[in-house]
């Protein structure tokens, strides 16, 4: 076969750094991250409980949702981690990819670029699985970023890419299986050091130049970028004085008790919640009431966090009324669930339903105070939601409605 000249050249690629073991170990380390990834990916869409009333953004029974259970209100931090996991992990992940493209970049002049039909199906596996990994960090960065320069739904988008991803991983881990295994049992013979041996996938150069940088020069590059990448982000779910470092992490970091989003931003302004706002409570015998005779009622404080799907989290202490009291004020019986309304006009945050766990847990506050003083008005006040290990979208603010029932 007549190749192109330049790259399509088995002898143009020439770093001794290059083959099958580097490119197994960079495939390695990248496969546990993005296991990590997708699966606290996967819980934190079944912590939105989608099966529930409102909850669904990514449509109910249409649509393609396996993975979906009820997500547990023990332990409080449980959300936090899980989204600080998905987020940190990543983002760290981005320099390994990187390195990792960067071995295998001959692989991509490959010539012929097809040879057989099961070559075919590898190739356009490798479409997917990068074309996917590009959208899932891009559609991810801008969603923390609140910036949505598209037309499609940021949630539905990234779970139906985050599809494509997996499956594609799971293709791309199944052909390269044999290669990696071989490259491992071969380690030995090559521990006398660069560059290792020609391979049938032209991954080792042919014609190496001289090392500029070792084969663990490469792991150190590698590892501290992903380092700090995470340096700079953690802070935001870790706290402390990561947090005023956490300069990718455009909520989280800085501030200690970050606002999403603020009264004006939804549009809710002083007059909404006034002397003439009222909780109403919906059940067997309705309720109305003042912000005064909420405070008459038994208050509770705890410690709970409130942790966003960007990754960012907080822990206040919060006081107010437990849910499950109000039910019981109401007359609801045990077991209901709780739709909880937010005098917000618009938008699709003003609502979440409530599993029956959550509305039972002691710790689920309908919170009139933190940190020992009123709501600040951005923060929800009058009164908002408070749930542990719930995502902090599901912690809603300006509540104005509180609905029990049955399924
Ligand atoms: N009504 C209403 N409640 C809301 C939101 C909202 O936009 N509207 N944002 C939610 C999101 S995404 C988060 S992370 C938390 C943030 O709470 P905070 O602003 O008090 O930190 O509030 C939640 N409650
Ligand atoms: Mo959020």
């Amino acid at each position: 076969v007549r190749r192109p000249p330049g790259p399509f050249a088995p002898a143009w690629w020439r770093s001794p750094l290059r083959g099958p073991w580097l490119t197994s170990v960079l495939g390695s380390l990248l496969l546990v991250a993005m296991v990590i990834v997708a699966v606290t990916g996967f819980a934190s869409h079944a912590a939105y409980e989608p099966e529930l009333g409102h909850n669904a953004i990514v449509a109910r029974g249409r649509d393609f949702q396996p993975l979906v259970f009820d997500w547990p209100t023990q332990p409080a931090w449980l959300y936090a981690l899980n989204q600080g996991l998905h987020v940190i992990v990543g983002l760290a992940a981005v320099p390994l990819l990187l390195f990792k493209l960067w071995s295998v970049i001959p692989r991509l002049f490959a010539w012929p670029p097809v040879r057989s039909p099961a070559m075919a199906v590898e190739r356009l596996a490798l479409l997917a699985l990068v074309g996917s990994a590009f959208f899932q960090l891009a559609t991810g960065v801008v969603n923390v970023e609140l910036w949505y320069p598209f037309h499609f739904d940021f949630v539905v988008a990234h779970y139906y890419g985050a599809w494509i991803f997996v499956s594609a991983l799971v293709v791309h881990v199944a052909v390269k299986l044999p290669v990696v295994v071989r490259a491992y049992r071969d380690r030995g013979e090559l521990r006398g050091g660069l560059p290792e041996p020609p391979d049938p996938d032209g991954l080792a150069p042919i014609a190496p130049d001289p090392p500029t940088l070792s084969r663990r020069g490469l792991f150190a590059l590698a590892g501290g970028a992903m380092l700090s990448v995470a340096a700079v982000t953690a802070g935001q779910s870790i706290g402390g004085r990561l947090r005023r470092i956490a300069v990718l992490a455009p909520r989280g970091g800085g501030t200690r008790f970050p606002v999403n989003k603020t009264a004006a931003a939804v549009r809710v302004t002083q007059d909404m919640v006034g002397d003439a706002w009222r909780l109403e409570l919906r059940g067997p015998r309705p309720a109305s009431l003042a912000r005064d005779a909420l405070l008459a009622l038994p208050l509770h404080t705890e410690d709970l966090p409130i942790a966003c799907v960007e990754g960012w989290s907080t822990t206040q202490r919060w006081t107010g009324v437990r849910l499950a009291d109000l039910g019981r004020l109401c007359g609801a019986s045990t077991g209901a669930l709780c739709l909880v309304e937010s005098l917000q006009p618009k938008g699709r945050f003003r609502q979440v339903t409530l599993s029956a766990g959550q509305v039972a847990d002691e710790r689920t506050l309908l919170a009139l105070r933190v940190n020992g003083a009123d709501l600040p008005l951005d923060h929800g006040y009058p009164a908002r939601m408070i749930i542990p290990a719930a995502p902090g979208v599901h912690c809603t603010k300006w509540v104005s409605r509180l609905t029990f029932a049955a399924t």
